[in-house]
């Protein structure tokens, strides 16, 4: 019997993160680069962040791209598209994909992150996480490249 049986200790942490596709009129996707300081620096990535305990992920998403970003929206604006699930060594990725076509505000960069919009079938050209490379083919399938 191994010692985390019969308790509730998880054998590998699960992560679960939020991420959205903002999507504006010539249907170009915003993506954020993560600052220095933080993982994965440099990467670009689709914006969002981590649950916080007993979150809800729409509720989250609107609290990161208020705090990231300082935009607001709404539950009703935000669509399930698709579900990033990555392993890394000590821990495993749970990722939703919203898009949002409609929200108060410009994206600005609040956390030292550069941003872009790009089209989708130009994601490629943009070193992101690996959580993130195979949400871009949905994407690609739903705004064209
Ligand atoms: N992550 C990966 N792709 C994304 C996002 C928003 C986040 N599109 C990963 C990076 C971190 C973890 O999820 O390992 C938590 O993200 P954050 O809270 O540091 O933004
Ligand atoms: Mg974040």
């Amino acid at each position: 019997m191994s010692a985390s049986e019969g308790t509730n200790e998880p054998s590998i942490r699960l992560l679960l993160v939020v991420a959205v596709a903002l999507v504006d009129e010539d249907n170009r996707i915003l993506i954020a680069q993560r600052p220095e300081g933080k993982n994965l620096a440099g990467l670009w990535e689709f914006p969002g962040g981590k649950l916080e305990a007993g979150e809800r992920p729409e509720v989250a998403l609107i609290r990161e791209l208020e705090e990231e970003l300082g935009i607001k929206t709404k539950e009703a604006c935000l669509a399930p598209l698709t579900f990033a699930s990555h392993g890394y060594d000590d821990f495993h990725l749970l990722m939703p994909l919203y898009i949002c076509r409609r929200w108060e505000g410009v994206p600005q960069s609040r956390e030292g992150q550069a941003l872009k919009w790009v089209r989708a079938g130009a994601l490629r050209d943009y070193p992101m996480p690996p959580a993130d490379l195979p949400l871009i083919a949905p994407l690609v399938d739903l705004l064209g490249a």
